[in-house]
């Protein structure tokens, strides 16, 4: 039996690590080049990253502390209380960690976001590749906007039922994006996280840290088509209007099997609103 255990220090440095955008091979790399045998460093930095709770010895308390988003569903609730309102579980995985929500928000939620964000709305863009900024990219044919955070009523009100929600404080989070997709829009698959390999995530993360989960919340219900898609499981969410998709990733890696896309609209339009949550308070 390996007696490697998770001291509270391991856990910490691991979790620092992945906030300043390590990747995690080279978090591995500096495991066993401190005695970690292989297998065990890959298990402790994926459960301490996904925060499963660790015994330190026999007999000790365990670290109460959590490091991702996450829905409270011990127990296997069919709904949970999300501060102002019930919130219907549909469908969880494992990995990807993904849970799908039904009737997070209102009918008039919905229009009311809708209608605020429409005068804002243009071509949506990706973070560039080359420089810092964003840039257009054929990838995505939505159009999108930002609202700030607590910008107005509408959004302060979700804000903190997904805070309450995700036991994530409302200040680790972007403000919510919308985004309007017409017939054959789609957003072909990709990561939300910054991608540590690229130039510009260093001056990105500054800023927040890293993201570490999503919530896509739907605004309407398009006739037919619009998905959202996750390649590597094979699973497509449904997009039905006041519900939302949320996905965590305890790693900015595919390992966190959260490749997702936006299947193309086939008939009618549609419209979600974003929520990115951050390592640390995104000001
Ligand atoms: O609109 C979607 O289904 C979708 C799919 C993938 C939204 C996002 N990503 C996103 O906003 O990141
Ligand atoms: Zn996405």
């Amino acid at each position: 039996m390996n007696t490697q255990v998770i001291t509270p220090e391991l856990r910490h440095w691991i979790v620092e690590q992945n906030q300043a955008g390590v990747p995690p091979e080279r978090v591995m790399a500096s495991m066993r080049a401190s005695g970690w045998d292989e297998t065990v460093a890959q298990r402790a930095l994926e459960q301490v990253l996904a925060g499963v709770v660790q015994e330190q010895e026999p007999g000790s308390p365990v670290i109460p502390e959590q490091t991702l988003p996450e829905p409270a569903l011990s127990g296997q609730p069919s709904r949970i209380w999300a501060g102002d309102r019930d919130v219907k579980i549909l469908l969880t995985a494992r990995k990807p960690r993904l849970v799908v929500f039904g009737g997070l928000l209102s009918d008039e939620e919905c229009e009311e976001l809708r209608a605020a964000a429409a005068p804002r709305l243009s071509r949506s863009e990706t973070v560039a590749e080359r420089s810092d900024g964003s840039e257009v990219n054929a990838a995505r044919t939505s159009q999108g906007m930002f609202f700030g955070r607590s910008e107005n009523d509408i959004c302060a009100r979700i804000e903190a039922r997904i805070a309450h929600l995700l036991n994530w404080p409302a200040e680790n989070g972007e403000g919510l994006q919308v985004l309007r997709y017409a017939p054959g829009a789609e957003y072909l698959p990709h990561y939300d996280y910054f991608d540590p390999a690229l130039a510009s995530t260093e001056a990105i993360i500054q800023r927040g840290g890293q993201r570490v989960a999503t919530l896509v919340m739907y605004l309407n219900t398009p006739t037919r088509g619009g998905g959202t898609i996750f390649p590597d499981v094979g699973l497509e969410v449904a997009p039905i209007k006041g519900n939302a998709v949320f996905f965590s990733y305890a790693q900015p890696h595919p390992s966190s099997m959260t490749l997702h896309g936006g299947s193309p609209v086939l008939e009618g339009e549609k419209w979600v609103a974003t929520k990115w949550l951050r390592w640390r308070e995104f000001d």
